[in-house]
């Protein structure tokens, strides 16, 4: 069997090995001939040039020869590579949402995570999409890779075959907070992954408000649960008072609906002491009035 994060491993490692080989061959042998021709043909030893033209058995060899390269180098590449566009059919599927500027995986039944958990030795085929712009999926310790891009149904495969937490990096600059998407993938005995799905909530059993934040990426920056991501966490916001700063002036605000309704649409106008400006967008024409309704009601519960 093979050995490695992913079944991909060796054979990704092995082309590059081959490539880094040819390379570091190549690199020694037209140095020593530098090397070697500046000594022998220096204008002491050498006094007048001599004129090569026309050496048919010259130009024959440096044809050929790097034409047998890049035809080996082809075959081993492509055959490295097309295995990873071929699907097992009982591959299980997870949905990857690419999203400015968090990743969230949708597992069948509508359940929805921000980490990708996944079985040890079960095939899986990723379904890659964007909701904004052109991000990049990444799992350098599974040795793929992929593009994920607004209105194309890309998709990457792999069978993980060894259990522990891996990074999953965006590999496209996608905007300010692009470092930000960066979470794990968790690679767990069946059992474990069986349990762990049935402890995932299903999005629509979710409070509206928190799916409007989920959607909307506001939770890659402002946490539930009173940790400090981006900016500060949403537990015991709502009531507490805050030092904001109105065009200069710092005052103090108690958070209210109207507080957090002027900090959606308009987020540089209240500042939060010690935070400068631009840093959250507005959400005008993307968050709707119903919405920032169902995402107060929310905070308020956030205790
Ligand atoms: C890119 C990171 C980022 C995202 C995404 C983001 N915010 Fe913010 N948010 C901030 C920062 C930074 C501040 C503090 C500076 C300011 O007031 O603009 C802030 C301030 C706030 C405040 C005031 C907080 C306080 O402590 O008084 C609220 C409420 C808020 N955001 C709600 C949201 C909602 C709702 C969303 C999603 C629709 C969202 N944010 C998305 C970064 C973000
Ligand atoms: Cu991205």
């Amino acid at each position: 069997m093979n050995t490695g994060a992913s079944n991909f491993v060796e054979g990704v490692d092995w082309v590059f090995k081959l490539l880094f080989g040819i390379s570091a061959f190549f690199l020694i042998v037209i140095t020593a001939m530098m090397i070697f021709f500046v000594i022998r043909y220096n204008r002491k030893r050498h006094p007048k040039a001599v004129q090569i033209k026309d050496n048919m058995a010259l130009e024959i060899t440096w044809i050929t020869i790097p034409v047998i390269i890049v035809l080996f180098l082809f075959y081993y590449g492509f055959s490295a590579f097309q295995p990873m566009i071929w699907v097992p059919k009982d591959a299980m599927k997870v949905k990857v949402i690419g999203k400015m500027w968090q990743w969230s995986f949708e597992y069948p039944g509508n359940k929805v995570a921000d980490t990708l958990v996944l079985p040890l030795n079960r095939p899986v085929k990723l379904d890659l999409v964007s909701v904004d712009v052109i991000h990049g999926f990444s799992i350098p310790a599974f040795r793929v890779k992929e593009d994920v891009v607004p209105g194309k149904n890309n998709y990457m495969w792999f069978t993980p075959q060894q259990t522990g937490n891996f990074e999953i990096f965006c590999t496209a600059y996608c905007g300010v907070r692009h470092s930000y998407m960066g979470t794990k993938v968790r690679v767990v005995t069946p059992r474990q992954y069986d349990q762990w799905l049935a402890s995932v909530k299903v999005a629509s059993e979710e409070p509206g408000g928190l799916q409007v934040l989920k959607k909307n990426a506001c939770t890659g920056c402002h946490s539930l649960d009173g940790s400090k991501l981006v900016s500060a966490s949403f537990k015991g916001l709502y009531g507490k008072t805050e030092t904001v700063v109105t065009n200069g002036t710092e005052r103090k605000v108690k958070v209210d609906d109207e507080y957090i309704t002027t900090s959606i649409y308009e987020p540089d106008k209240d500042l939060v002491s010690g935070y400068s400006k631009g840093i959250m967008k507005s959400y005008k024409g993307i968050v709707k009035e119903d919405e920032a309704k169902m995402i107060i009601e929310y905070l308020k519960t956030l205790k």
